[in-house]
């Protein structure tokens, strides 16, 4: 593979451990534990992998270890980091035996389940250290909930000898890895099962989790273009700048990126959700700050959209939980595309009917149209910045006429996700990555099933991370799923009274007005501590810092 100066110096770059995984580890074991809700279902359907305690691991004594094959899935959307999960693994599982092997599946889950696999040698890890992406195996949807799935899977687990598995993915996926857990934990299979927790949603954290990885660097990536994008803006001082951020249901993109830029406005879908704003107050929200810079003479401004956010308007949020069960029964599913539109209008209450006749015609289409493999509305396809933007111009032309607003409106529309999703990992994430990896091969080695590696402690130095692993059925509850309740890990949304989003709130007026903006530049790599080691400001201001 070629590869550019950057890379390879990039390549050397030896990422940082916490001091207690720098030698031989002992497991300290706390309480038992009960799941964040539905205690006695979770309990049931749980029984061998519920209660278990959290664990830490402290420096330990030095022991024996026989050499143990490893298989690793990437699994759901790519995050950067994904390839120092799998060296940080490699490195943890050889320095344990070097005759220890690892396996890769291809493209996700599908691939324990299909039976494609490499053998990750060290040439090859060493191609992918501190690299973007997770083209090392691939990555892919595919969801492990059946039985014949789990069986499929022990099948070549057993052919190469794996004794444990570890699953790089986000709420769903680690999920997932908890049945099979379960699973081959009842059948007494002999096989571990660990998560590791992923996504650039930032939406898969708790009390034991503190971030998930690729979301340092994916706000920083967006954060440098929306930064650039605002130095456009206040050169050219002609253009509102609609910018959708990824996060496919939590705003926590959007909220770190306005924390990092300050740009005019940010939309808050929490927010939104919890003053039942309509769609129609959206616009109102956006129409009047734009009249109040353009009473400034500034007829320009940036304006942050999470992509879930249509999801959170709670009319649209009641028409969708209802979509969501009309298209779940197997009758739907037998229905043409060109008639599904057709088919929905008849199956849903008046009240939802309503709602679904206001919405313009692409994004009911799409609302009505394909879910993923996890039921969820596919909300990157939904154009949310053009949508906004167009009805907002609408707004200000009725303003206009009632002598409420005297400006010039154009505007400018962009979306980033997937350019944030395989960038370089940030010296954050490529520490924090490299640590959950070897962190896993800890957990693997001391017996464990059913646990998702834990790094704690992560805004100070790496020295003094704190390494460790959680049950997953902790950090479960029952949902409704694609019509059905189902166990789930509880997503993490913006928390309103949390310490991020008071900070914003208490900025936005004066950014909404004045131009405020911050320009963060690009990721830096090679420097002072101060500009290349920082988590993200979400972070910091959660834990107080
Ligand atoms: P994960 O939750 O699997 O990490 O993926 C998150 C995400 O990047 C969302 O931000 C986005 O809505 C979605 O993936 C896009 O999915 P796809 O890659 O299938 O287009």
């Amino acid at each position: 593979m070629e590869k550019s100066a950057l890379q390879i110096a990039r390549s050397a770059y030896q990422p940082k451990l916490p001091k207690a995984l720098q030698g031989p580890v002992a497991c300290k074991e706390g309480k038992p534990t009960e799941s964040v809700g539905n205690q006695s279902d979770i309990k049931k359907l749980f029984p061998n992998t519920y209660g278990m305690p959290v664990i830490e691991f402290e420096a330990g004594e030095k022991k024996d270890f026989a050499p143990i094959n490893v298989g690793v899935i990437l699994s759901g959307g790519q995050a950067p980091g994904g390839h120092n999960v799998i060296s940080g693994l490699f490195d943890g599982i050889k320095s344990i035996n070097p005759d220890s092997k690892l396996y890769g599946f291809i493209l996700g889950p599908g691939g324990l389940v299909d039976h494609k696999y490499i053998e990750l040698t060290a040439d090859i890890i060493d191609e992918y250290r501190n690299t973007g992406g997770f083209d090392i195996i691939g990555s892919g949807r595919t969801k492990l909930e059946e039985e014949w799935q789990f069986e499929k899977g022990i099948t070549i687990l057993r052919e190469l000898g794996i004794k444990a598995l570890v699953i790089i993915g986000g709420d769903d996926s680690n999920t997932n890895a908890c049945v099979l857990a379960e699973y081959y934990a009842a059948k007494e299979y002999g096989v571990q099962v660990i998560g590791c927790p992923k996504t650039i949603d930032g939406d898969l954290k708790n009390e034991q989790i503190e971030t998930s990885f690729g979301f340092d660097t994916a706000c920083k990536t967006y954060s440098e273009l929306i930064g650039n994008i605002q130095r456009d803006c206040n050169s050219a001082r002609k253009y509102w700048h609609f910018i959708k951020l990824m996060g496919r249901s939590a705003s926590h993109i959007a909220l770190e990126c306005a924390l990092q830029c300050q740009p005019n406005i940010c939309l808050v879908s929490e927010e939104v959700e919890e003053k039942n704003m309509s769609l129609d107050d959206v616009v109102k929200y956006i129409a009047d700050a734009v009249a109040l810079r353009a009473a400034d003479g500034n007829n320009y401004g940036t304006v942050l959209i999470p992509e879930g956010l249509i999801e959170f308007i709670p009319a649209i949020k009641k028409l969708i939980a209802e979509l969501n069960d009309v298209l779940a029964t197997p009758e739907a599913k037998e229905i043409a595309r060109n008639k599904q539109i057709d088919y929905v209008k008849s199956h849903i209450s008046e009240e939802n009917l309503k709602v679904f006749n206001s919405l313009p015609t692409d994004v009911a289409s799409q609302l009505a149209l394909d879910r993923d493999p996890h039921g969820n509305v596919q909300v990157s396809l939904i154009e949310t910045e053009k949508l906004l933007s167009h009805m907002v111009a609408d707004k200000l032309e009725k303003m206009k006429k009632a002598g409420q607003y005297d400006g010039k409106f154009a505007t400018q529309h962009h979306f980033f996700g997937y350019e944030g999703r395989c960038a370089a990992p940030s010296n954050y994430d490529a520490d924090y990555c490299y640590s959950l990896g070897f962190n896993a091969s800890r957990l693997i080695a001391n017996g464990k099933t059913g646990y998702m590696s834990i790094i704690k402690n992560t805004t100070a130095p790496a020295a003094e991370w704190i390494a460790g692993g959680v049950p997953i059925t902790m950090m479960m509850n029952m949902e409704k799923r694609n019509g059905k309740m189902k166990p789930v890990i509880r997503k993490a949304l913006v928390e309103l009274d949390g310490a991020p989003f008071k900070y914003f709130a208490s900025k936005r007026a004066n950014w909404g007005r004045y131009t405020s903006y911050v320009y963060p530049g690009p990721i830096q790599y090679f420097g002072p501590t101060e500009v290349c080691d920082q988590s993200t400001i979400t972070l910091k201001l959660e834990q107080g810092k």
